[in-house]
């Protein structure tokens, strides 16, 4: 298993759209182990592949606290099949792409979920509290879309510039 490097914002391979994956074969398994690796050395609770890079439709998550064991999930082709739009959940949420960054987003509360697992083997889940903000997150990943994108254009174009500018001192400093 290998720590990738993770992409930041703003960076166009975060606005590709992922494309679906043909088959969960050992070299897929692969490319979620070193997904699941580089997200807890982060930490993060959720990533998607093209935050490393791989545009396939592919996200791991552990929502696992702190003292509890490790509770990896995979997501292949996932689908949300049903989101409930009269209830919403509020939440603050952050970006391992969108560093030092939270904002409150508001999406639907709850969601059904169709996806391959590790083995390739269909599943349907219910989603609720922090599976249902995180898979929508994640989702969102996966159509080149970032959490930031939910908020007023003010505070997106706020946060992006300090991100360019950060990126231009590190290069400066390499250089
Ligand atoms: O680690 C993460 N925490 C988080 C917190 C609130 C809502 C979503 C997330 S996902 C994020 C990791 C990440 O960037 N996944 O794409
Ligand atoms: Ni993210």
């Amino acid at each position: 298993m290998t720590i990738r490097p993770i992409i930041t914002a703003p960076d166009p391979r975060l606005k590709q759209v992922s494309e679906p994956v043909a088959s969960v074969d050992d070299e897929l398994r692969a490319l979620m182990d070193d997904m699941l690796e580089t997200m807890y050395d982060a930490p993060g609770i959720g990533l998607a592949a093209i935050q490393i890079g791989v545009p396939k439709r592919v996200i791991v998550m552990d929502l696992a606290r702190e003292g509890e064991p490790p509770a990896p999930q995979y997501f292949v082709n996932p689908e949300i099949t049903w989101v409930n739009d009269e209830e919403v959940r509020i939440y603050e949420e952050g970006c391992l792409s969108v560093p030092d960054y939270y904002e409150n987003v508001e999406r639907p509360a709850r969601c059904g979920l169709r996806f391959l697992d590790y083995d390739g083997k269909p599943q349907e889940v219910a989603c609720d509290e922090m599976f249902a903000t995180c898979i929508q997150h994640e989702m969102d990943h996966l159509e080149g879309i970032l959490f930031i994108d939910h908020l007023s254009k003010l505070k997106r174009d706020r946060v992006l510039k300090r991100l360019l500018k950060e990126r231009r001192l590190r290069e400066k400093e390499l250089a």
